[in-house]
C-alpha cells in the first residue's frame, strides 16, 4: 500500500535536480543547490496579475530593487558584497553563536542545564545575516532554538548563559530557560516551546508598529519585526493565518523560514506537499524569496531588501533560507536518522568558514584578525559560564511570580486559605 502511494505521487520539482519525494532519501541536491541567490516573483502567466497590477505589486518590487543593485555592482569597479568592518562584525557574531552553543553542549552534559536544549550550530548565517541589520527598537521573535537570535540582537552572553543555568541573573531571571529567551530591553519577544506560537506574536508586534505610526501619528515609528521559524512549522495553521493578516494590513514584518530540511526526525520532503516554502508568499500577495542560508552574504543581501521594504511601509516578505543544523534536534537527540553523507555535505558548507575564505580571498582581512576575534569570543563565552555559575539561584517564591497576574489565582485550598499562602505550596513541584 505504501509503495503504491509513493509510486503515484512522484514529484520532480523543476527548480533543481532534487530527487523525487518517492525515493525518500534526504536530498543533497536540494540542499546547497541554490548557490545563486534567487528571487522568485511569480510570472504574469502563473500569478494571474494584470500588467498594471504586477507593476504596482510588492512582489515585483523586491526583485526589481535587487536586480538594479546587481547591475550597478557589476558595472562598478568594486563588486565586493561587504566592507571590511561589516565583514568582521558579521564574522564575530557568527563565531559568538557557534562558540556559545558549543559551550552549552558542554554545560548541558555536565548537568548545569535542565530541560530540552536546542542548538543552532550551522544556521548562524541566518541569524547574523538578518539581525545584525536591525535597529535596537526592531523586534525579533524566535522559537525554542533561540539562544543565538538573542545573542545577535544584543542580549549579553552572560544573561543568556545564566538563563540557561536557571539563575536570577538570566534574561528572564532563570524562569524561562533555554526555550524562552526574552528581553524587553533588546526587543527579543521570545523564545516559544510550541512551534508556530511566535508567529502571531510577531504579527502583533508588527501591527503595533503600524498602529503607532498610522493611528497614533508617531511619524518616526518605522520599527520592523522579524519572525524566525522552521520548515516544519510552516505546516502549522498559524503560519497561514499570519501571512494573510500581514499581507492584508501591509505589516512591517519579515517571515524568516530557517529551512534546515528536518523537523526533529521528519524530512521536509516527506512531510510537505510543496517543499518550496517561498512560494507561499506570492500566494498571499507578498514576495517570496529563496536564499542560500549557508551564505551570510547572500542572506544579508536579501535581508536588506526585505527589512527595507518593511521599514518603508511596503509590507511583509517571506524569506526561505535553505540551511542545515550541524547537531541533533536537541541535545537529547542522538541524531541517528540523518544520512551521514548529507551531514558531511553541509559541514563542508560551514557559513563561518565560507565568510572567512571570502574575506581572505578578497583581501578584506588577514588570518590574524580572525584569530583575534576567535580569542575575544572564547573569553566572552568563558566569562558567561563563570558568571552564570557564580550567580544566585532564584528563591522558591519566585516560582509563583509571573504565572498569574494575581498569585491568588492559584485558588483556595481545602483549608479555605489561598493555596499560595500555604508554606508548603511549592513543595515537591520543583527544586530551584
Ligand atoms: C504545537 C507543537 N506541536 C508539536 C511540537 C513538537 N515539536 C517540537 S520541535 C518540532 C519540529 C519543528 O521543526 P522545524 O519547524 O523545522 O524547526 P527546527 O527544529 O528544524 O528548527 C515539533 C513538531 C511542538 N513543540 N509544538
Ligand atoms: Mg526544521
Amino acid at each position: 500500500m505504501a509503495t503504491a502511494f509513493w509510486s503515484v505521487n512522484v514529484i520532480q520539482h523543476p527548480r533543481c535536480e532534487r530527487p523525487s519525494i518517492a525515493s525518500r532519501k534526504p536530498s543533497s541536491a536540494f540542499l546547497g543547490s541554490t548557490l545563486k541567490l534567487r528571487f522568485n516573483p511569480p510570472s504574469r502567466s502563473n500569478f494571474g496579475f494584470s500588467e498594471t497590477l504586477r507593476k504596482s505589486s510588492p512582489i515585483s518590487a523586491i526583485s526589481d530593487v535587487f536586480e538594479e543593485k546587481k547591475q550597478k555592482s557589476a558595472s562598478s569597479s568594486s563588486s565586493l558584497l561587504i566592507t571590511k568592518e561589516e565583514g568582521l562584525e558579521v564574522y564575530e557574531d557568527m563565531v559568538l553563536g557557534r562558540c556559545f552553543e558549543d559551550m552549552c553542549a558542554q554545560m548541558y552534559y555536565r548537568g548545569k542545564m535542565f530541560g530540552f536544549v536546542h542548538l543552532y550550530n550551522g544556521q548562524e548565517a541566518v541569524s547574523t545575516g538578518f539581525i545584525k541589520l536591525l535597529k535596537k527598537e526592531d523586534c525579533v521573535v524566535s522559537t525554542y532554538r533561540d539562544h543565538v537570535h538573542a545573542l545577535s540582537k544584543g542580549v549579553p552572553a552572560r544573561e543568556v548563559m545564566s538563563e540557561l543555568f536557571g539563575k536570577t541573573t538570566g534574561c528572564c531571571r532563570g524562569q524561562g530557560g533555554s526555550m524562552h529567551m526574552f528581553s524587553k530591553e533588546h526587543n527579543v519577544l521570545g523564545g516559544f516551546a510550541f512551534i508556530g506560537e511566535g508567529i502571531p506574536v510577531a504579527t502583533g508586534a508588527a501591527f503595533t508598529s503600524k498602529y503607532r505610526k498610522e493611528a497614533l501619528n508617531e511619524a518616526d515609528c518605522d520599527h520592523v519585526t522579524l519572525a524566525f521559524f522552521g520548515d516544519g512549522t510552516c505546516n502549522n495553521g498559524q503560519f497561514y493565518e499570519c501571512l494573510n493578516m500581514a499581507a492584508l494590513w501591509k505589516l512591517p514584518i519579515v517571515f524568516v523560514v530557517e529551512n534546515n530540511l528536518w523537523a526533529i526526525g521528519m524530512s521536509h520532503l516527506r512531510s510537505t506537499s510543496d517543499p518550496e516554502i517561498w512560494k507561499k508568499g506570492p500566494a498571499f500577495g507578498m514576495p517570496g524569496v529563496h536564499v542560500d542560508g549557508m551564505d551570510v552574504l547572500k542572506v544579508r543581501e536579501v535581508a536588506k531588501e526585505a527589512i527595507g521594504r518593511a521599514r518603508r511601509g511596503e509590507g511583509p516578505t517571506l524569506v526561505e533560507c535553505e540551511t542545515y543544523r550541524f547537531r541533533g534536534h536537541s541535545l537529547a537527540d542522538p541524531d541517528e536518522l540523518r544520512d551521514p553523507a548529507e551531514k558531511a555535505h553541509y559541514a563542508a558548507r560551514d557559513p563561518i568558514t565560507a565568510l572567512k575564505k571570502y574575506m581572505i580571498e578578497n583581501n578584506l582581512a588577514k588570518e590574524g584578525e580572525f584569530k583575534a576575534i576567535d580569542k575575544k569570543i572564547d573569553e566572552i563565552v568563558e566569562d558567561s559560564v563563570e558568571f552564570a555559575d557564580e550567580s544566585p539561584q532564584p528563591s522558591r517564591s519566585q516560582l509563583l511570580e509571573n504565572v498569574f497576574a494575581d498569585p491568588k489565582g492559584f485558588g483556595i485550598g481545602p483549608d479555605g486559605r489561598y493555596r499560595c499562602e500555604d508554606p508548603k505550596f511549592t513543595e515537591g513541584t520543583a527544586h530551584v
